[in-house]
C-alpha cells in the first residue's frame, strides 16, 4: 500500500492511532523503528533543529528539503505541518503538488495568518484567518492533489486564540464542508476540557486529530472514549535529543574525557546502522567491479653498495641522493603513485640514517655477512601481507606502470622481465638473465609465460630478458614463498644467497612464477654514472 493510502487508513481506523514527531531523516527513521505507523513533520521541531524560530523563518523550500529527507528515510507516511500554507490558496496548491512529488502523504494547514507563531507563544494574541479565505485554501489544496489518497488536515486554532467552543465548531464544520479529510483541534490548556467539549458536540462527523502536548497527564483512554482518531506526540524526539545533547556537552566540557560518556551514548556503529550502511555494502558487492586492494611493498635496502665508494661511507646506497632526494624517497614515490602506501624497508648498513618518514622499518643487523635472501626472510616474516606484497631493491628505480602490470596479472607470483637486455647498461655486470617457457612475442603477448631459470651465466641463445629486480607475491602465493624461504634459510650455505635462488627453487619445484615482459623503464643504480643518470630518470 502506498504512503498516502496508509495514512488514509490510519485516519479512518476505528482504533485510536498515535503518530510521532520527527525533524529530520534520522529521527523519522527512529520513530518508524519504534513502531509508529506515521510521522509528524513538526513545524516547531524542524525549525528548531535548523536553529530558527517557529515563525516561518525557514523558507518553505527549506522545510520541503527536510521533509523530503524524512520521507526518503521511512516506509511509513509523513504528514507535514504546513503551518498556514506559506501564503494564500495559490501557494497552498504549489505546496501540495511539491509534497506529492516528494513522497509526503499528508499536510496539515492551520487557520492563522502568515507569518504564524507557535500556538504556545501568546496564542490568545494571534489573529485567526478569515473562515472563507481558509476554506478557499482547503478547496485549492484538494483540487491540486493528483493522488486521491493525499490527505489535507485542517487545523482549528479557535481555542488557542481564546474564541471558545462555538467558534471551534463553526470553523470545523466549514473546513469539513470545504473538503478537509480530518480536523486537527488544538488546545493549549493543561487539561483536555476544550478538546473533550468539542468531541462531545462533533461526534464522528469526520476524523479528529489532537496534540496533547500541554494536557500530557491525561490518560489516552479518555481520548479513545471520546472518539478521537489520532494523537500526535508532537515534539518529544527533539526534546529528548536536546536534553541528551545538553548533558553530553556539559560532561565533555567539564571532564575533558570520553571515558564516562562512552557507555551512555549511541555507538558509532549504531549511527552506521541507522544510516543503512549495510545495504550500501551489499550494493557495492553487487554493482562495483571486484576491487583488489593495493598490496604492500617491501624494499630490501640493507647493503652498503660498496661500488659507490665514498658516496656510501656514511649511508647505504638507498639513501644516496639522486637529484633532490634519496633514492629510497624516489622508490617510495613510485609506489605511492600507484596507491601502494604501506611500504616496509629492510635496513642494515648505517640503519640509523635510513629514516624517511611514513615508512615502516625492519632491521637486518647481520647485513655484513648475509645476502638479500636473509633480508627478504626477515622482512616477509615481520608481519602479515593480507593484500600481497611487491618486493623490490633499494637501488632499483622503476616507472609506475611496471607495478600496474604486475598487479594486473596479479594472482600468483609475478616478475617483470626486460626484453631489451641487449641494450641494457647493465651488460657485463652482475645481471639476472631469465629463460622462460616462451620468448616475448608481439602477437602472443596474452599467453601466460613462466620462469624456467634465472642466472647471470645463461648462454645468449637462451636469454629471453633481464629480471628487473621486482617480485609481486600475491596472497595466494605467499604460503609457498614463505615455506621455500624457511627451508632455504635453514641451510647455512644459503646465508649469502640472493633472491633469484628463491625464484629458481620455486620454479623448479613446479610453483608457477609468472613473467610479464616489459621493455626498459627501470634503472639499477650500480655505479656513479648510474647515480647521475638516475637524476634524469
Ligand atoms: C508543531 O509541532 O509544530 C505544531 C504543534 O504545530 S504545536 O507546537 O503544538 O503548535
Ligand atoms: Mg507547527
Amino acid at each position: 500500500m502506498n504512503k498516502t493510502k496508509q495514512f488514509r487508513k490510519l485516519l479512518a481506523s476505528a482504533e485510536l492511532e498515535f503518530i510521532c514527531e520527527a525533524h529530520n531523516g534520522l529521527s523519522a527513521r527512529i520513530a518508524e523503528e519504534a513502531g509508529f505507523r506515521a510521522v509528524w513533520g513538526s513545524g516547531l521541531t524542524i525549525s528548531a533543529q535548523l536553529g530558527v524560530r517557529d515563525s516561518n523563518e525557514a523558507s518553505w523550500t527549506q522545510v520541503m528539503d527536510v521533509v523530503e529527507f524524512m520521507a526518503d528515510a521511512t516506509t511509513v507516511p509523513v504528514m507535514l505541518d504546513g503551518d498556514t500554507g506559506y501564503g494564500n490558496f495559490n501557494n497552498v496548491q504549489r505546496l501540495v503538488r511539491k509534497l506529492e512529488q516528494r513522497g509526503v502523504a499528508a499536510v496539515c494547514i492551520e487557520d492563522k495568518l502568515f507569518p504564524k507563531t507557535n500556538s504556545f507563544i501568546a496564542g490568545e494574541r494571534q489573529a485567526l484567518a478569515d473562515i472563507d479565505e481558509f476554506c478557499g485554501k482547503i478547496k485549492a489544496a484538494k483540487d491540486a492533489q493528483q493522488d486521491d489518497a493525499f490527505s489535507l488536515v485542517a487545523r482549528v486554532e479557535a481555542f488557542i486564540a481564546g474564541r471558545g467552543l462555538d467558534e471551534a465548531l463553526r470553523r470545523a464544520e466549514a473546513y469539513q464542508a470545504a473538503g478537509a479529510d480530518a480536523i486537527l483541534m488544538h488546545s493549549a490548556l493543561s487539561v483536555p476540557d476544550e478538546i473533550l467539549a468539542f468531541m462531545r458536540e462533533w461526534g464522528d462527523r469526520c476524523p479528529v486529530v489532537i496534540v496533547p502536548t500541554k494536557y500530557y497527564s491525561t490518560p489516552v483512554e479518555v481520548y479513545r472514549e471520546h472518539g478521537v482518531s489520532m494523537v500526535i506526540w508532537a515534539n518529544h524526539l527533539l526534546r529528548s535529543a536536546i536534553s541528551a545533547m545538553q548533558d553530553t556537552a556539559r560532561v565533555l566540557h567539564e571532564t575533558q574525557s570520553l571515558a564516562k560518556l562512552e557507555q551512555q551514548v549511541a555507538s558509532v556503529s549504531e549511527i552506521f546502522r541507522l544510516q543503512g550502511a549495510q545495504a550500501l555494502e551489499e550494493a557495492e558487492r553487487r554493482y562495483l567491479p571486484e576491487s583488489r586492494s593495493a598490496p604492500a611493498a617491501l624494499v630490501l635496502a640493507a647493503s652498503r653498495g660498496d661500488e659507490l665508494r665514498e658516496l656510501t661511507e656514511d649511508k647505504p646506497k638507498a639513501m644516496v641522493r639522486v637529484g633532490d632526494r634519496p633514492l629510497l624517497a624516489h622508490i617510495a614515490a613510485s609506489y605511492r603513485s600507484t596507491g601502494i602506501d604501506d611500504i616496509t624497508v629492510v635496513r642494515g648498513y648505517r640503519k640509523e640514517v635510513v629514516n624517511l618518514p611514513d615508512l615502516h622499518y625492519v632491521d637486518n643487523d647481520d647485513y655484513a655477512d648475509t645476502g638479500e635472501l636473509h633480508s627478504l626472510w626477515k622482512g616477509l616474516g615481520s608481519r602479515d601481507w593480507p593484500n600481497g606484497v611487491v618486493v623490490s631493491y633499494g637501488d632499483v628505480l622503476f616507472r609506475k606502470y611496471v607495478l600496474e602490470y604486475l598487479r594486473e596479472v596479479g594472482d600468483e607470483l609475478v616478475i617483470p622481465v626486460d626484453t631489451r637486455w641487449q641494450d641494457s647498461v647493465n651488460r657485463g655486470r652482475d645481471v639476472d638473465y631469465v629463460n622462460c617457457s616462451l620468448p616475448y612475442s608481439r602477437t602472443h603477448y596474452n599467453r601466460p609465460v613462466l620462469l624456467r631459470k634465472m642466472t647471470g651465466d645463461l648462454p645468449e641463445g637462451d636469454i629471453h630478458g633481464e629480471w628487473m629486480g621486482l617480485v609481486y607475491i600475491s596472497p595466494n602465493a605467499l604460503p609457498a614463498v614463505r615455506a621455500a624461504l624457511d627451508e632455504m634459510h635453514a641451510e647455512p650455505r644459503n646465508r649469502k644467497a640472493k633472491v633469484p635462488a628463491l625464484l629458481n627453487r620455486l620454479a623448479s619445484s613446479g610453483h608457477a612464477v609468472r613473467v610479464v615482459y616489459t621493455s626498459g623503464n627501470w634503472l639499477d643504480v650500480d655505479s656513479l654514472d648510474d647515480v647521475v643518470n638516475a637524476a634524469g630518470f
